[in-house]
């Protein structure tokens, strides 16, 4: 890790330290389950213990006797609030809590609301819920069987478990393609289902205030606007009269940008008693109930010549959406962003189709660290060229950087119709393999290799797709992703800053006042941003898909030059000059040929809000405020080199190094950047190692707590060794790109091909994630596992 090297505050983009550490290393962070009201009442859900069963009935009246119970709520109840069904971010429906039959294991069935935590849980135990048992659907590739129990029968019309077919690219010109070439590599793999597991699980404190008839919602979520409009849509409460408070949070990585059942019956559980009700889910609850990602099972064709030139990539994918989440987002792209499995190389053609099913698993393909979908993308491609490797006895170093995308094409319109707005890919190809000693590795290799030893070396190159972006990409609810940024300077020249977005750890508080810092000449420690409340902050749709930077970080320099804008006039009133006549540097505008007669931006602040007069039609003080609609995405990218070790005996993995090199445009504050991509890179490391949801055939759970669902710690992380490459974004005002998911998206097919280059010796083509000592060891005897139902 690099050092902080300017522990002192710059007056713009650099090094700093986080503003709002301050608090974090204190413990004086302030998250949902501290929030402490008057009279708060606590809620606990009842979950199923079946993945596929029918409601034969309900019996709570032994838990609404329970002395301390205040409320028990069903199906029932919210059916006859109408908040039976509540729609998901993806355009498909989901039971708050289930009526007619429950869909997956630890789905949502009744909610009690005690007087605390420990009596609710009791009660749990005093409902009596008859179930019927049904024969449940856990692997993809049976549900589509004529026989598989139909999951959705709620659905009218529906006869089976397929949701959805898209494609896209090209298909006759690709299958043209395949047609003609020297060569075809043709492989199988499973992007399992994992979880985002962040550090503090998910919750809602709901306050109906019965006098005012406003409802204030503490929560934990990413995308507070969304939740209210969401909340007004569903429950007919007027959206001036909710309040959605996102404060401190404790890690998201996706998992709190959805609505869960909890959070409804929150709500639901403060408007029944009048009361504020708190509700926390446990670990097991978040691992077991909340936002799957992946479950992607995905056959991919690479077609090239017999030189190494490749020509184009065909895929099919059977998607697994457990039981609630029709669309992994909107209906325009029912699959997400996959559509750049194209990668980062120059294609003739491509074609993907993707097909959707429903599972008795929980609702699934949202999100984790992911870009929505271009996680699997990435790997996929990136899997696809080693494999292409493997065939035709190429280094895949040279292979990648024979077909990578040059810097002059670019903007680049892919295969599949996607913009990507700058790179210079060959030379961060080039970057990550000095930083490596590439050729000293494969040298050192060779040696280890004649002594029997299994060494690895993997690489993955990747373009990622951020910042949701214009509509035509991704909407959610219709609305379009647009995202607010309101800039106030105050008469002694500090700021407060108002964001749409919302830091889950990020450090938002000080990229985005580096921002106003850069543009304006303030300094960060005077600007406060203030987000994650809908009562003071502009519209927009928060943070995902890596988007603040892209969007919001837009929105706040574009913001920040209208207060420049406005502060020269401002200024030219004070100096009785022409605006032409004045030059901006940063933090004070002078005099064209003048450079002692100027007004700093404190001084122009302070006249701003006095009686100064200023031209017909020109407001005082120093306002502005911004919605910015983002041209198109942007388009960050990487390469990056893993050396792994693997025990011939065992088949146990050590990862020995790593190197990084990410290239997210500019970068505001590198230290942050930095600790993105680690981050990133660790959550790689663990995909690829040993993360994944398994299910038995009964659709039993087998990943409710940290003893299974296993997740990396700096044990199984090598010190990571990082570099840049910068290409600014060509529409973005300040260049940068997003950066938050980059790492999780590029390193798992890293570590995967390293692990692969390992046991290339013992004939082994692939293997799939996690690469757990037992799939390692089996693949290493020619029988591969299926991760996902075999390994706990
Ligand atoms: N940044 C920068 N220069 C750039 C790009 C980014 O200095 N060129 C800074 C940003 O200003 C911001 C941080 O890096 O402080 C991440 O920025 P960005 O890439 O815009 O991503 P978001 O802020 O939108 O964060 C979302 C992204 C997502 S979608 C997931 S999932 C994820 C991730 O961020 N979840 C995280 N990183 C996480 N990091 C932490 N600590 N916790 C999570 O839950
Ligand atoms: Cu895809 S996980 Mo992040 O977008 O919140």
């Amino acid at each position: 890790m690099t050092a902080v090297e300017n522990p002192e505050t710059p007056m713009g983009f650099g090094r700093m330290h986080r503003k709002e550490d301050v608090r974090f290393v204190r413990g004086k962070g302030t998250y949902v389950d501290d929030v402490a009201l008057p009279g708060m009442l606590h809620g606990a859900v009842l979950r199923s213990p079946h993945a596929h069963a029918r409601i034969v009935s309900i019996d709570a009246s032994a838990a609404e006797a329970h002395p301390k119970v205040r409320a028990v709520v069903t199906g029932a109840t919210l059916e006859s609030l109408n908040l039976a069904w509540m729609p998901t971010l993806s355009h498909d429906v989901q039971a708050v809590l289930a009526t007619d039959k429950v869909r997956f294991q630890g789905q949502e069935v009744a909610f009690v609301v005690a007087e605390d935590r420990y009596a609710a849980r009791d009660a749990l135990e005093l409902i009596d819920v008859e179930y019927e048992p049904l024969p449940a659907v856990i692997d993809a590739k049976k549900s589509l069987a004529d026989d598989a129990p139909v999951i959705r029968d709620d659905i009218e019309g529906r006869t089976g478990n397929h949701i959805f077919d898209w494609e896209t690219g090209d298909k006759e010109h690709t299958d043209e393609v395949f047609a003609a070439a020297d060569v075809v590599a043709v492989q199988d793999m499973l992007y399992p289902r994992v979880h985002p597991a962040p550090l503090e699980t998910c919750g809602t404190v709901a306050d109906m205030d019965p006098v005012t008839g406003k409802l204030t919602v503490w929560t934990t979520t990413q995308a507070p606007h969304a939740h209210r409009t969401l909340y007004a849509l569903v429950a007919g409460i007027p959206e001036h009269k909710i309040r959605v408070i996102s404060p401190d949070i404790g890690g998201g990585f996706g998992n709190k940008v959805g609505i869960y059942p909890g959070y409804v019956c929150a709500v639901v559980g403060s408007i029944l008693t009048g009361k504020p009700v708190k509700w926390m889910e446990d670990r097991s609850e978040n691992l077991m109930s909340t936002s799957f990602a992946r479950d992607y099972h995905m056959h991919g064709e690479i077609a090239a010549t017999r030189e190494g030139r490749i020509l184009a990539v065909r895929v099919k994918v059977l998607a697994d959406h457990g039981a609630f989440n029709g669309t992994a987002q909107p209906t325009k792209f029912p699959a997400g962003f996959f559509g750049v499995f194209t990668g980062s190389y120059d294609l003739m053609a491509a074609h993907c189709e993707v097909t959707g099913v429903y599972t008795n698993k929980a609702p699934g393909g949202v999100a984790y660290a992911c870009s929505f979908r271009i996680t699997e993308a990435v790997y996929l491609v990136e899997r696809l060229v080693d494999v292409l490797a493997y065939d035709l006895g190429l280094d895949p170093a040279e292979l990648r950087m024979r077909n990578l995308l040059r810097p002059e094409q670019f903007p680049y319109e892919s295969k599949t119709g996607w913009v990507y707005d700058s790179g210079d890919y060959p030379a961060t190809l080039r970057a990550a393999l000095d930083l490596a000693d590439y050729d000293e590795l494969r040298a050192q290799q060779a040696r280890r290799r004649e002594r029997g030893e299994l060494m690895g070396i993997g690489l993955s190159f990747f373009t990622e797709a951020v910042g949701a972006g214009p509509r035509k990409h991704m909407d959610i609810l219709g609305l379009g992703m647009a995202d607010g940024a309101e800039l106030r300077v105050h008469p002694t020249g500090k700021a407060v800053l108002r964001l749409s977005c919302q830091s889950q750890g990020q450090g938002h508080e000080t990229t985005f006042a580096q921002i106003v810092a850069e543009e304006l000449g303030i300094s960060p420690d005077d600007i406060d941003v203030v987000h994650g409340d809908t009562d003071q902050t502009p519209f927009g749709l928060g943070t995902y898909g890596s988007r603040s930077t892209p969007v919001s970080g837009a929105a706040t320099a574009v913001v920040a030059r209208k207060v420049r804008d406005r502060a020269k006039i401002v200024a030219s009133a004070m100096l009785e000059v022409s605006e032409d006549d004045l030059e901006w540097e940063k933090g004070r505008w002078f005099v064209k040929g003048d450079r002692q007669a100027g007004r700093d931006i404190q001084e122009i602040a302070l006249a701003a809000h006095s009686d100064l007069e200023l031209p017909e039609g020109v407001e005082g003080h120093l306002d502005a405020t911004c919605v910015y609609n983002p041209p198109n995405l942007t388009y960050p990218f990487g390469a990056y080199v893993c050396v792994v070790d693997v025990d011939p005996g065992t088949g146990q993995v050590t990862v020995r190094s790593f190197f990084a090199v990410d290239d997210c445009g500019v970068r505001i504050n590198p230290m942050i950047v930095e600790g993105q991509v680690h981050g990133g890179l660790a959550d790689g490391v663990g995909m690829a190692l040993m993360q994944v949801m398994a299910f038995d055939e009964d659709g039993n759970h087998l990943g409710g707590s940290f003893m299974d669902y296993l997740l990396p710690t700096s044990l199984e992380c090598p010190s990571w060794r990082l570099g840049e490459t910068v290409t600014p974004s060509p529409h973005h005002p300040i260049g940068a790109k997003g950066v938050g998911e980059s790492a999780t998206v590029g390193s798992p097919a890293a570590v995967v091909n390293a692990v692969l280059d390992a046991v290339k010796p013992l004939g082994v083509r692939h293997a799939d994630m996690p690469l757990a000592p037992a799939a390692v060891w089996s693949a290493m005897r020619g029988n591969p596992l299926r991760t996902d139902l075999a390994i706990t």
